[in-house]
């Protein structure tokens, strides 16, 4: 009687520990599956930004030297636009309506550098921006 009781304590015992290991086996997997994603985005910065009549969405944008970006232009404007920066090696024309995408490597120089939308008269209107390297 007390053998039989103890054989079952120890198969639900058994039964509890192999439910939870797979528990936790399963949460493990979904926790490094995630990591794995998110390691993956953090490699390559995504800097997304509309260009309007006459401005860029962001001010500003830091990225860190040497570090790969993936930009996302959307041209939610009437007329053509561009991103440009002779320093940077940037020249990017988005045509209205269109989202250009595009990988860029962040110069290993720091400092703040100036970027614009070369179409004409458009800086002039406000179409610039700075992009910080650091
Ligand atoms: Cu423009």
């Amino acid at each position: 009687m007390i053998h039989k009781k103890l054989v079952r304590t120890c198969l639900v015992a058994v039964a509890l520990t192999g439910v939870l290991s797979a528990c936790s086996g399963k949460t493990n997997d979904t926790e490094a599956t995630s990591g794995n994603a998110s390691a993956g985005a953090s490699s390559a910065q995504t800097v997304k930004i509309d260009m309007n009549e006459f401005s860029f969405s962001l001010a500003e944008v830091t990225v860190k030297h040497g570090d790969t970006v993936h930009f996302v232009l959307s041209n939610t404007g009437t007329v053509p636009h561009d991103m440009n920066s002779e320093e940077l090696k940037l020249d990017q024309d988005v045509d209205p309506g269109k989202t250009a995408e595009f990988d860029w490597t962040a110069p290993d120089k720091t400092g703040t550098y100036k970027v614009i939308c070369d179409k004409p008269n458009h800086m002039e209107q406000g179409m610039t921006m700075n992009l910080i390297v650091n």
